[in-house]
């Protein structure tokens, strides 16, 4: 029998693409806090606002695990960050531990680990250096996953997400770029695979990769896409206006809002 998953944010860009792909797999309901009627054909979907607890409990019921793509994907006032991403992200972590699901696949960002500098390789034992509001509630993400795995035994696997687009359309995504396919293995594996807790790079096999995915390679990942492929398309140079932007791996949310001086981050 097909395992029940349930995926947050189905009404958005990633949440969809990614039933589209997982749909012949796994038997998805989808959920958002608004409608995208388009995108909805053969999904079983639910309106739900992650802010409501007692909404979150009831749609968590009888699932296996829990894709969670419902957030706001960029800054926003910290108001707005800490109900749509931290408070949903609670209530969705509580309602697994009572319902009893057994793993939550969490959309991090390589807004976690922004403030590091381009030259600097990461991997997943990194200090967390966020750079926005927005980052940091991912932070709370990836640090809730722990405790609900160590103190309740929630499997928690948390996905550093680059640029998840159809293919690279600014310099920097030759970095960071995660094609749809790739992310959708990577939430594979996180559904069907042992583990305790992982955080993991979401990136293509990017020769310009700034970030090691040995926990992710153990697991069995094997990305299919390179953004070098890209490398001579015509890409934007967006962030060249930035010096700030183009020094940290985080580009232009570091450099939005940036009021300190360069030369004290290493
Ligand atoms: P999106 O904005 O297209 O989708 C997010 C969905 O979450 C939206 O449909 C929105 O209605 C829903 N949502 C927001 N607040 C909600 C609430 N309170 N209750 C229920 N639903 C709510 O964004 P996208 O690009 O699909 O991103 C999906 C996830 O992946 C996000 O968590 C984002 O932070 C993360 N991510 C995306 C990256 C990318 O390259 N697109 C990179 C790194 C992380
Ligand atoms: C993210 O976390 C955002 O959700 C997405 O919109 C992109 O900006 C991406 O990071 C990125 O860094 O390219």
């Amino acid at each position: 029998m097909k395992k029940k998953i349930l995926i947050t944010g189905a009404a958005g860009s990633l949440g969809n693409k990614l039933f589209n792909i997982l749909s012949k797999k796994y038997f998805i309901t989808g959920t958002d806090i608004k409608h995208n009627n388009k995108n909805f054909k053969n999904l079983k979907f639910i309106l739900c606002d992650l802010k409501n607890y007692k909404k979150v409990l009831k749609i968590t019921k009888k699932i296996y695990a829990i894709i969670h793509f419902g957030s706001i994907p960029v800054e926003d006032t910290f108001k707005n960050i800490l109900n749509n991403n931290i408070l949903a992200t609670y209530n969705i972590f509580e309602a697994a531990r009572i319902n009893k699901v057994k793993k939550i696949i969490f959309a991090s960002s390589n807004h976690v680990v922004g403030f590091y500098n381009r030259k600097k390789n990461l991997d997943e034992k990194c200090m967390q250096r966020p750079d926005t509001n927005y980052g940091l509630s991912k932070c709370f993400g990836e640090n809730i996953a722990r405790l609900y795995a160590d103190k309740f035994n929630v499997k928690g696997f948390c996905i550093r997400i680059g640029s998840c687009l159809d293919r690279p359309t600014d310099r920097r995504h030759l970095s960071t770029w995660i094609s749809p396919n790739d992310l959708a293995q990577l939430v594979d594996i996180g559904i069907s695979k042992k583990y305790h807790y992982e955080i993991v790079y979401g990136i293509s096999n990017n020769s310009r990769s700034w970030w090691k995915n040995k926990a992710a390679f153990k697991l069995g990942y094997k990305p299919k896409d390179n953004a070098e492929k890209y490398a001579k398309n015509n890409l934007s140079k967006n962030e060249y206006v930035s010096k700030i932007a183009l020094k940290f791996q985080g580009g232009v949310f570091v450099s939005n809002g940036f009021n300190g001086i360069v030369s004290d981050i290493k």
